[in-house]
C-alpha cells in the first residue's frame, strides 16, 4: 500500500518484527553462497525496516511512482540488505530471491541502477552523497515534496568527496536531505583505520542538524528520523551506532565482519541463533 506521508506514530514492535524479517532474509539469501556482506546488512536492518515500514513515502507496487522520497544505498555492498528489505516490503517477489547473484539476475551481490528499487549505482565508496545532493537540488527545482535519504558509511566519511558534498548541502540549504551514517566501526580489513571521531561534531560542524543514536534501538531509530522531518533550511544527519551481524551472537562475535566467510554447516546454527535472539 502506498504510503503518502510519514505517520504521526510508530508501532515500534511491528518495527521490531519488520526488521527480524529482513534479517531472516537476508540469512536466507547469503545461505548457499559461502561469503558475503552479512555483518552490515544484519547490522543496518532495524535503520531500513524504521525508513521501508514508517519513514519513505513509498509504494512497493510502483517503485518509480514519482512523488517517492528517495533512498539513495551508497554503499553498493550493502545491497543484500537492500533486496532483503524491498521482498519484506513485497515490492520483489519472493520467489525471485533465490536468483541473489546469479547471472543475469536483477538482484546484484552489488547494487546497480538497473536494479529494482535502486535510484543510483552504488559502490563506488564516496559518491553516494553527491549524488544524494544533486538529487535534492532537482526535485526542489521540480517543486516536488520528495525528500531524499542517503545512506553512507563511516569508510566513506574517510573519503574528500562525502565532505565536498556535506559543504554544498549546507549552502544550498537542503532540508530535504537525511544522511544516514551506518557507523559500524568496521572497512574492509577490520577496525576504521582513520580517526573519524567525534563524527556526530564533524557533521554538525558541516552544517547538518545531527544527532547520534544506537542504530540497533528502534525507538532511538525512529525518534531519530521524525526529528529529521523538519523543513527549517539545514541539511540533517543520522550517526547510527550499529553492531555488525547483530542478532546473531556468532556473528557479532566475528573480528573481521567486513566480508563474513561462512562454513556449510554453519547456516543451521546462524539461522537458529537468530530466531533464538527474538524468542
Ligand atoms: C572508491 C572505493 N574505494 C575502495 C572500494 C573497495 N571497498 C569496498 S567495501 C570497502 C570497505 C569500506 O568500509 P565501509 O564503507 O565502512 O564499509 P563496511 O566495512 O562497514 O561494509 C572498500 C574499501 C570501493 N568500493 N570504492
Amino acid at each position: 500500500m502506498r504510503r503518502n506521508h510519514p505517520p504521526a506514530s510508530a508501532d515500534l514492535a511491528a518495527l521490531r518484527k519488520r526488521a527480524h524479517g529482513i534479517r531472516r532474509t537476508c540469512i536466507e539469501l547469503a545461505t548457499g553462497k559461502g561469503q558475503g556482506y552479512l555483518g552490515q546488512a544484519l547490522g543496518f536492518a532495524d535503520v531500513m525496516a524504521a525508513l521501508y515500514f514508517h519513514e519513505l513515502r513509498f509504494d512497493p507496487e510502483n517503485l518509480d511512482w514519482p512523488e517517492r522520497d528517495r533512498f539513495v544505498l551508497s554503499t553498493g555492498h550493502y545491497a543484500i540488505l537492500l533486496w532483503a528489505t524491498l521482498a519484506e516490503a513485497g515490492a520483489i517477489p519472493r520467489e525471485e530471491l533465490a536468483t541473489f547473484a546469479m547471472d543475469d539476475s536483477r538482484l546484484d551481490m552489488s547494487a546497480l541502477d538497473s536494479s529494482p528499487g535502486v535510484e543510483v549505482t552504488g559502490g563506488s565508496l564516496g559518491h553516494g552523497l553527491p549524488v544524494a545532493i544533486g538529487m535534492a537540488l532537482g526535485l526542489g527545482l521540480a517543486g516536488s515534496e520528495a525528500r531524499v535519504f542517503c545512506e553512507l558509511s563511516d569508510g566513506e566519511c574517510q573519503e574528500g568527496s562525502t565532505w565536498e558534498a556535506a559543504l554544498s548541502a549546507a549552502t544550498f540549504g537542503l532540508d530535504r536531505l537525511v544522511a544516514i551514517v551506518d557507523a559500524n566501526g568496521i572497512q574492509a580489513d577490520g577496525k576504521i583505520v582513520v580517526r573519524l571521531e567525534p563524527l556526530a561534531e564533524k557533521w554538525r560542524a558541516f552544517g547538518f542538524e545531527t544527532v547520534e543514536i544506537d542504530g540497533n534501538d528502534m525507538a532511538a531509530v525512529v525518534a531519530a528520523l521524525e526529528g529529521a522531518r523538519a523543513r527549517d533550511g539545514r541539511p540533517k544527519a543520522i550517526v547510527c551506532r550499529t553492531l555488525p551481524g547483530k542478532g546473531v551472537p556468532r556473528l557479532e562475535r566475528r573480528e573481521k565482519a567486513h566480508f563474513i566467510r561462512v562454513e556449510p554447516d554453519e547456516w543451521e546454527a546462524i539461522r537458529a541463533e537468530l530466531e533464538e535472539a527474538v524468542a
